[in-house]
């Protein structure tokens, strides 16, 4: 596995209008948030764990689930191999959420790698706040690009302020596609907007955003990698649909969730 890796500690400052486009979009893009050195390493190092992660899987894109033909899902990454640790548990990403979701200390959720086979079908509309057990709906997401991504392979895209939108949950279910456009009440449709990314661009988005791609049309594979972060103080949901999920093992019903696999990676300077 490749060692020295770049340490993603310094700061990426981020402008109060970019704060605020947040607030009222639901995502932002953010230009260059890893050098293309610092992309070509985590690159190097993500694609190697993928590769251990999926091995075993011989079967064609046809042989595989729908869910399975848009996404290779590699997830909890940093507890398994170290070399990623120093990605998930960056200050320079964690501060991007911390600023951007108004938090005093941010935690982590998980990561999970993300790409798209060649020839690979377009990620279902979806938000991910129906996956994670949380009775405060504050958390997000960056999905930071290892190589070019456009929108012809699957770059993401978003339904502008959807985040406002007070979802019933429980009704969208993982692995399923539960349609979710058709559910936009009439005030919140928008158009979709989505970013063409390049090594080391990422995109932000909220829990409660709706998002999406479009099929990878390239004859490459899109490579994403992310990292999920909350609050500090959010309170785990027993009655979620999604309880009993293993990153917060142990939290009580309405309880700050705060086990191990929750560092604090970020706290706001007093
Ligand atoms: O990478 C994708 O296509 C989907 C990503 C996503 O849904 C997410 O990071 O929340």
């Amino acid at each position: 596995m490749t060692a020295n890796l770049p340490p993603l500690t310094q700061d990426y400052f981020l402008e109060p209008a970019q704060i605020q486009i947040f607030q009222e979009q639901g995502f932002i893009h953010l230009p260059q948030v890893l050098s293309q050195n610092e992309t070509d390493a985590y690159r190097r190092v993500i694609d190697e764990v993928v590769q251990a992660r999926t091995k075993h899987d011989t079967r064609q894109l046809s042989e595989k689930s729908p869910y399975e033909q848009a996404l290779t899902q590699c997830g909890h990454l940093w507890s398994e191999f170290p070399e990623v640790e120093a990605f998930t548990r960056s200050s320079r990403l964690a501060g991007i959420a911390r600023d951007l979701l108004q938090a005093d200390h941010i935690r982590l959720w998980h990561d999970q790698a993300l790409y798209k086979q060649p020839g690979g079908r377009g990620t279902d509309p979806h938000i991910d706040m129906a996956y994670w057990p949380m009775l405060d709906r504050i958390a997000g997401t960056i999905w930071v690009a290892l190589e070019e991504v456009t929108l012809e392979m699957g770059a993401m895209q978003f339904v502008p302020g959807s985040h406002k939108i007070d979802w019933e949950i429980d009704q969208f279910t993982i692995r399923e596609n539960t349609p979710i456009l058709e559910q936009i009440p009439e005030g919140f449709k928008q158009d979709r907007v989505g970013f063409n990314l390049k090594p080391g661009d990422a995109t932000f988005h909220h829990g409660l955003t709706v998002h999406f791609t479009d099929p990878n049309q390239s004859d490459k594979i899109r490579k994403g990698m992310t990292v999920i972060y909350f609050p500090d103080g959010v309170r785990y949901n027993a009655h979620s649909h999604m309880a009993g999920h293993h990153c917060a093992a142990g939290t009580a019903d309405g309880e700050p969730i705060r086990t191990v696999k929750n560092p604090i990676l970020s706290s706001k300077l007093v």
